[in-house]
Parts: structure tokens; sequence; C-alpha cells
């Protein structure tokens, strides 16, 4: 049977399994989504359309793939702007499926913004589909490196969305997939050189949660006697109230990044961003990389030994090595010395969360929301500033994105983003966004799709009157001293701006009120309707540091 592209691009989306697209309008795919009865999401700009669909992937740990479309061809105001999204997504690998218009044939010279160039900067692979007839060929090839290798978004531009061609002559299948296996001469040397270490410590990125392979981590963390730090995101991956979790971030987290001999890192870069840590005297440690992939080997410290392969398959490799040789490391006082040197590095913290001050602290917010949340069956994410920074620091993740840590590139509003995802990929989970005022400025235009898809998601906002970003703080001896202040609480009541939106609005001022102010709103979050409570708050910036950036 002849079909159109579009159709035929719908059609094959649903025989991927893909639930919803998000978009922000016009693409010329949208009206055959819309005829073969896939859903649209409708966001309020192209770079939430991208960000909703990334989160999705995140999210769903690549077992579910985002998709989004956006404008794209000739003058393309919606690519421009989508940009923004795609930047993110490549930064922090995520595989997300971006479908534009393309340039038709003949136009390429009427646009002064190489649509080409620019994509291929941001994707994994972009795909331009010159000829209708390649429509399968083309699904085919996104879905593969969407589900294969190291993740990263994947842009398919469609110049010609109205040509037809013979749905019959190449039937599509879905793609599944595939993972490969370490080299066992690899696991065996990895093995060698674990046991022979003094102190080695285990740096897992969100490879593990990309693989699926938390439950492998804690068996080969078990059997090794191993401490264990994690990226932010990868927070989760690892189940933060285990006796051999160090944290994210902090005090005791630089502790352990500074004495250890060895470091077997899994499912991360090792190439420390904005929002990471270095590897402090690299050279006078162990490296042992385990990676799905050779990028990012011998990439910014000597790779002492590599390990190729998917998280998945390396961990179970490198525990069965470990079984076969009898046993694994003695116990010894591993846990005790974790435990130390937590209650050490996190006192300052515990204090704060339990402070009856007013304005409110931060931590006691973070503290509370701690209390309220069922910690097994809800989702938080952060924003760009101290809500990042701080809720990585002391907030206690104990299921796989039971948090949604981001940012190698940390842009401003994707919480909001992201908690949206998180609805949809577990709409039986409570949603929340903590942000800041200027994660909250992006949001705003964006709020209206909450109310009209019912999304029943709450957006904590940590009001400090100003920008509290990095450093010790935009303000007095902060970095930023003349680009920190806004309007804060005591000018604007954005609990009345918010509310007469149509969300639940609270503003709570009094420590006391914390816990019944987040039930309230979690409550109505069970009827798909949203909520924004704005708690006033001190400036605090103090939270863990990154370390061996030789900053
Ligand atoms: C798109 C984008 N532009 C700029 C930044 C740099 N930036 C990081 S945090 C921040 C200010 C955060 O202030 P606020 O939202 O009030 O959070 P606070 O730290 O006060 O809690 C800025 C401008 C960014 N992360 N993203
Ligand atoms: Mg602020």
């Amino acid at each position: 049977m002849t079909i159109d592209v579009a159709t035929g691009i719908a059609r094959i989306l649903k025989q991927e399994g893909v639930g919803w697209v998000s978009t922000f309008p016009v693409c010329r795919v949208n009206n055959a989504l819309g005829r073969e009865g896939v859903p649209m999401l409708m966001m309020r700009d192209d770079r939430y359309a991208v960000a909703v669909a990334d989160a999705f992937s995140r999210i769903s740990a690549g077992s579910r793939i985002g998709v989004c479309t956006f404008q794209g061809g000739v003058n393309a105001a919606g690519m421009q702007y989508a940009y923004a999204g795609m930047a993110q997504a490549y930064e922090d690998g995520s595989p997300v499926l971006c479908i534009t218009d393309g340039v038709p044939a003949g136009s390429s010279g009427n646009s002064q913004y190489d649509v080409a160039s620019a994509m291929k900067t941001v994707s994994k692979w972009f795909g331009y589909l010159d000829k209708p007839e390649r429509t399968p060929e083309l699904m085919r090839r996104a879905f593969t490196m969407l589900r294969s290798g190291r993740p990263g978004p994947v842009i398919l531009a469609i110049p010609n969305a109205t040509a037809t061609y013979d749905e019959t002559a190449d039937p599509y299948r879905p793609v599944k997939g595939w993972k490969s296996a370490p080299d066992p001469a690899d696991v065996k040397a990895a093995v060698d050189q674990l046991l022979q270490a003094r102190n080695p410590l285990i740096y897992a990125g969100e490879g593990v949660i990309y693989a699926g392979a938390s439950d492998e981590l804690k068996a080969l963390v078990e059997l090794v006697n191993v401490p264990v730090i994690t990226t932010l995101k990868a927070k989760g991956a690892f189940p933060e109230d285990h006796p051999l979790f160090v944290g994210v971030r902090g005090d005791q987290v630089a502790h352990y990044l500074n004495q250890s001999d060895l470091i077997l890192a899994i499912g991360s870069s090792l190439s420390p961003g904005r929002f990471s840590h270095g590897i402090p005297d690299a050279a006078t440690k162990t490296i042992i990389h385990c990676n799905v992939d050779e990028l990012h080997i011998n990439k910014m410290y000597p790779t002492a030994h590599a390990v190729i392969g998917d998280a998945r398959l390396t961990l179970q490799a490198l525990r069965q090595e470990m079984s076969s040789r009898g046993a694994g490391r003695t116990a010894g006082d591993v846990a005790a010395e974790v435990k130390a040197a937590r209650d050490q590095a996190l006192a300052r913290y515990r204090q704060v969360m339990n402070s009856d001050e007013t304005p409110i602290n931060p931590y006691r917010v973070y503290g509370d929301l701690m209390q309220v949340l069922d910690l097994r069956n809800s989702f938080v994410t952060h924003e760009s500033g101290n809500t990042r920074d701080q809720l990585s620091t002391v907030f206690d993740t104990l299921i796989p994105r039971g948090f949604l840590g981001w940012g190698n590139v940390s842009t401003l509003g994707f919480s909001l983003a992201a908690a949206i995802a998180a609805k949809k990929a577990f709409p039986d989970r409570t949603s929340v966004a903590v942000t800041g005022e200027a994660g909250l400025g992006y949001m705003l235009g964006n709020l209206e799709v909450l109310l009209r898809e019912k999304l029943g998601i709450t957006i904590v906002h940590i009001s400090n009157g100003g920008f509290a970003g990095y450093g010790p703080g935009f303000w007095g001896p902060g970095h930023d001293p003349f680009t920190h202040q806004v309007l804060g609480p005591d000018d604007v009541d954005m609990s009345k701006v918010i509310g007469a939106l149509g969300f639940h609005t609270e503003r709570v001022s009094e420590p006391a009120e914390i816990i019944p102010a987040m039930r309230r709103a979690l409550e109505i979050n069970t009827s798909g309707h949203p909520a924004y409570v704005e708690f006033v708050c001190c400036q605090y910036p103090v939270y863990g540091q990154w370390v061996g950036r030789g900053e």
C-alpha cells in the first residue's frame, strides 16, 4: 500500500511502542501522528518539547524512548529554539528521538543557518530522509542508535513529509537494541588489580542506570566490600541507605576520593564537567575504567586498565570472576568507617535540617520533604543553582530514578520537564520539582500544560529572593555581586501569580507548616491537579564541593 512519509513514521513509532510524542508546533509529521492516534503532549515552547522527551528517556533508563517533534526546514525558528534542549540531551547522553522538518531539496541556499552542520554537533546521529522509500531504513537506524551502545540523541530531518512510498516493499520490524560483553581477559586483569588494592573505591556513573544494573552493582559491592560513590547523574543507582554508600558530594566523598589507591569506575565518563568530581592525584592511582565504548578511555586521566562493555554484563562478569577465586575482600571495618565519615560530614546539614529559624533554612525543607515522601515511590528532581547542590549533598535516594540528577550541562528550567516526564513514566509516583527563582522563571510559560494535561506534580520553590547560583553565592563576597538580585518574596507573591493560573498554591514562612503544606499539595496531586508551594527561605549557599577540579 502506498502511504506518505509522515504516516509511515507515525506507524513505525507505534510499532516501536512509543505511547506519545511531545511537540511544539509546527512540524509536518504532526498531522499524521494525530490521524494515526499517537497522542501529542503539546508543550509551550520547542525547548520543553525536547526536554520532556529527553527526561522521559532518562527516567525510563532508555527502556522507553522519548520522542519529540518541532519545526525545522528553511528559516526554522522552532529548531533554533529547540537547539538548547538538544545540546543538553547531547551533553548528558540522553537517548531521545527528535523529528523535525528537513530543508527541502533545492532550498539549501535559503537559510543562513546551516541546519545539518548545527544538528550534527548535538546528536549521536543525524539522519536526513532524502528519499521516501528510505523511511523504514532510517527509522531502523535511528532506533538502533537509540537502543545500542553509548546513549545519545538522534535527530531525523524529513524534507518532504507528503512524499509517498510502498509500505509493503520493506516492512518495518521493531529494533531490539544490542549489548556487548567485556573481554574475559580484561575482566581477570581488573579483578587482579582490585584484589591488590589497599583502599579501592567504586565510582558509579549513569551507565549503571541505563544498563539496568543497580542490582548487579549492589551484588558486586557486597562481595568485594568496597565503598561506593555515584555521580550526580547516577544518583540512586546505588541505594543511599546502604552501609557502603559514601555519597555524591561532600567532605566524606572528598576523603574517599583522596585516600583511594584504586578507582573502579563503571558507567561514567570520568571526565569532570562543571558538576562532577575530578580524580585527585590521578597519576598516583590505579584507574580501572569500565565503559560501554572507548570514547572516554585515556581521556583526562591515564586509564590503567579498561573493561569495555555493557555495565550490567561487566558487573556480572566481575562478580563471577571474583567468586570463582574463592572469597571477595574481607569486610573489615569498611562499613563502620563509611558511617563515621558520613556522620561527621553530614552533621552540619543534619543540624539545619531540624532548624526552626525564619526565614526557613532550605535544608529544613529538604529534611521535611524526605519525611513526607515515600522514598520508594516518589520522584524528586532539582534545578540548576543551590537546589542541585544542596539536594545532591543530603537527599537520600533509595531507588534508581527516585531522584533525577542532571547536568553535565545544567540548563535552568529542566526540572519541570523532568517532573512531567516522571509523571508520564510512573503515573503512581509522586513527582516533585525543587526550584529557585531562575528555574521558575524558565517554567512559567509551560505551567499551563500541567493544567491542560491534568498532571498532578508539585513545584517546590526555595524562594530566597536572589540567584544564589554557584560557589559562596552571588551576593556579598560571592562571585557575581552585581547580578544576583531579583524581586523576592517580600515584593512578589508568586503563589498568587501561579494560583491565578489554576494551580493549588501555598506560601509557607513557618517551618512547622512545611510538612502540612506538602501533604496537602501531594494529596491534591493524586486527583491530577498540579501544585506550587513557595517556601520563604534564607540565603544559605552551603553544600558539598566537587573534588579535584584544581580550582
Ligand atoms: C540556561 C541557563 N543559563 C544560565 C545558567 C547559570 N545559572 C546557574 S544557577 C543560576 C541562578 C540560580 O538562581 P535561583 O534559581 O534563584 O536558585 P538559587 O541558587 O538561589 O536557589 C544561573 C543563572 C544556567 N544554569 N542555565
Ligand atoms: Mg534563588
